[in-house]
């Protein structure tokens, strides 16, 4: 039986990204799919029979696929220059903690089903978990069909290449009424769970977060034959914008806000840049105090791009509002891991699109450094193992 450290090692060197560090591994990479690859084949190992959804979500079954069942799983998928275990320690210790049922001699009352959810980073096309907004039809499928990568791949036409007809993508009432309860096991993202006291926490809610598009347009021209008073400099004002962003976030307690992808273009260095992009990130727990904080960064933005001699644009690309787990779950949560704290999280998951619809709880394992979405997000080997004993605390008592 391998132990989740041993189920990650085996893929640590999958996607790894010599220039940022750490991995990259966008939704139907070469990355992903061989992780899917593996995924596939240690499901196999177990007997769990295999399946993929019209959403792209892969499902794996102990026992036949049912309404109702026991459903847990995570995503495979990560952010440019990720951590080894954003997601994977979710599958991984999913596979774990079937086999500990198994060496428990668990008979389950109800089918188990591991799940693998498609661009969950929303990395590659921009919105996050859009594989369970699909299944959930909380996107719409055709604004799905049409998302573009940075190359200008449509996410319809790079599904279609990995054996999916995008015509089908949207809600699967079938596939949701499978799922009886979600449980998602994640590394700790931020530093909910010390160096110290339990290295397992059941989840509570997800903060409100959303993603905005600004597009600052200037004067592109020469960088050597324009004066510095004739100029239009959408980055100039990109730099201003940026810093209004982080002054309006620190000015509200519990926001959250981030510019964390800006491209000039067309981003030459002896080029001044006709527009530039910039990615908004904002989170905080009241979702109407998100909107304000939006239209404040707006407006300081609108003023900046003026006063600069350029115009700004601003489109959201995604929303979810804050969410709070299915009470009744999150209690036999608690009352399957006696001890462990109850953590609020800053970060989206699919568990968060899934609560909206079915009943859905989150476990968390101790990241020591605190830090994600970064090479140094890190688990402790015995923590990863006490977090697949803990999945399967959980499991049993739900099975
Ligand atoms: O952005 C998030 O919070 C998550 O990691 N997708
Ligand atoms: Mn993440
Ligand atoms: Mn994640
Ligand atoms: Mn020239």
């Amino acid at each position: 039986m391998e132990t989740v450290s041993q189920l990650l090692e085996s893929i640590s060197d999958v996607g790894r990204d010599t220039v940022r560090g750490g991995y990259s591994r966008p939704v139907y990479s070469t990355a992903e799919l061989d992780l899917r690859g593996w995924f596939v084949e240690q499901a196999g190992r177990r007997g769990l029979e295999v399946e993929t959804d019209r959403n792209g979500i892969i499902w794996a079954w102990w026992g036949a696929p049912e309404k109702g069942a026991l459903v847990t799983g995570s995503h495979l998928d990560s952010v440019p220059g990720g951590g080894a275990f954003d997601g994977p320690l979710g599958v991984a210790s999913a596979l774990a903690a079937v086999d500990v049922l198994r060496q428990r001699g668990v008979q389950p009352n109800r089918s188990l089903a591991i799940t693998v959810f498609p661009e969950e980073e929303g990395s590659r096309f921009g919105v996050a978990c859009l594989g369970s907004r699909l299944l959930t039809g909380a996107i719409d499928p055709d604004k799905a069909r049409n998302l573009r990568d940075a190359d200008g791949n449509t996410f319809a036409d790079v599904s279609r290449g990995n054996a999916l007809d995008p015509e089908h993508f949207g809600r699967d009432e079938e596939a949701l009424a499978r799922i009886g309860d979600f449980v998602e096991l994640h590394v700790e993202q931020g530093r909910g769970l010390g160096e110290e006291g339990p290295a397992i926490a059941v989840g509570s809610s997800i903060l409100g977060h959303g993603r905005w598009k600004l597009t600052v347009s200037g004067q592109g021209n020469h960088a050597g034959t324009t004066l510095m008073q004739d100029r239009a400099d959408p980055m100039v004002a990109a730099a201003q914008i940026i810093l209004a962003v982080q002054k309006t976030a620190a000015a509200q307690p519990d926001a959250r806000a981030t510019v964390g992808r800006l491209e000039p273009i067309p981003g030459g260095t002896n080029v001044i840049a006709s527009r530039v992009q910039l990615w908004l990130d904002v989170r905080h727990p009241e979702d109407a105090v998100t909107a304000a904080l939006v239209e404040a960064i707006h407006g300081k933005a609108q003023k900046i791009a003026a006063f600069e001699g350029c115009s700004v644009t601003l489109t959201e690309e995604s929303y979810s509002g804050t969410v709070h787990f299915d009470a009744a779950l999150q209690r036999q949560l608690e009352n399957a891991l006696p001890g462990a704290p109850v953590l609020a999280t800053g970060a989206g998951h699919d568990a968060g699109v899934l609560a909206g619809y079915v009943p859905s709880g989150m476990i968390f394992v101790r990241n020591p450094t605190g830090i994600s979405h970064s090479p140094e997000e890190h688990v402790e080997d015995d923590d990863a193992d006490a977090g697949a004993g803990a999945l399967a605390d959980v499991l049993e008592g739900l099975l």
